[in-house]
């Protein structure tokens, strides 16, 4: 993680890291995403999705480009440094959104939520919890809707005042900023960061969302059950992506090993 990375990641509670896919790689993700994606019936407020909101799961079953996103060297320097440097991927999935979709509604957004909604730093070091890689497959601007949040709001140590919420909390309103990157960008934010997205603007295409959400390996936020990886996933990893998806624990595990880094899923262990 660079100097640079480490003072934009604390000031805002999220960094954009470019370049991460290729153009093609943008492609064949979205290509893939097209024949997973099955229409939501409710957003995850409850909203009627009205088709505007699709989901697509088994993502990592189709192989590349998603399964060299597990460890990608360039997001691994970041994420081992403000979580852990042994890391769990909770899940990879994608949301699609069409022009007018009802917003995800903003969500974090204060510190001291235990191991998993955490932000701290100590001696230079940050500590924080569960958190998010969402991957560009398009250029996104400004103007057109996507990733949104309140900028800094992971060092806060008050909720939002149930009174207030909805005018602060807005996506729209006075403190809530969508975040613009170019295709093939990450942009990593702690889920102790208020974010959301806003409704998508534009007709051209719907929004590819594609999402990681990594955690210590010592910690599991969601349910693993549907979330974790088939044999066919397993089957086009390396080993030392497999521990990404290993169970939650540090020391005493599998075989009485001290460390979690020899994998048991799909593994030969
Ligand atoms: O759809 C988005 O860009 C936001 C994703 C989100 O809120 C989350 O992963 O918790």
């Amino acid at each position: 993680m660079t100097e640079r990375q480490k003072y934009l990641f604390d000031l805002q509670g999220f960094v954009v890291v470019e370049d991460v896919l290729t153009r093609d790689e943008c492609d064949l993700a979205i290509e893939k995403i097209k024949t997973r994606m099955k229409p939501m019936e409710k957003t995850p407020d409850g909203y009627d999705s009205n088709g505007t909101w699709h989901a697509a799961s088994g993502l990592l079953e189709t192989g590349e480009p998603f399964i060299k996103l597990i460890d990608h060297p360039r997001l691994l320097e970041v994420l081992q440094e403000i979580i852990n440097p042994m890391l769990r991927l909770e899940g990879a999935y994608s949301f699609v959104r069409f022009k007018g979709c009802p917003p995800f509604e903003m969500h974090g957004g204060h510190r001291g939520g235990r191991v998993n909604f955490r932000y701290e730093v100590h001696n230079g070091q940050i500590y924080t919890g569960l958190t998010v890689i969402s991957f560009n497959l398009q250029d996104v601007g400004e103007e057109d809707g996507g990733f949104a949040c309140i900028p800094g709001s992971h060092k806060s140590d008050f909720s939002v005042p149930a009174a207030d919420r909805k005018e602060l909390f807005a996506v729209g309103g006075p403190l809530v900023r969508t975040i613009p990157a170019p295709r093939g960008a990450a942009v990593i934010f702690t889920e102790t960061l208020a974010h959301g997205a806003a409704t998508w603007q534009r007709d051209d295409a719907p929004r590819y969302g594609l999402f990681y959400k990594y955690n210590d390996r010592s910690a599991i936020y969601h349910d693993q059950g549907h979330r974790r990886p088939g044999q066919a996933a397993f089957d086009l990893m390396t080993d030392a992506q497999k521990c990404f998806f290993n169970t939650a624990w540090q020391a005493f595990g599998p075989g009485n090993r001290h460390t979690n880094d020899v994998p048991d899923f799909g593994g030969s262990s």
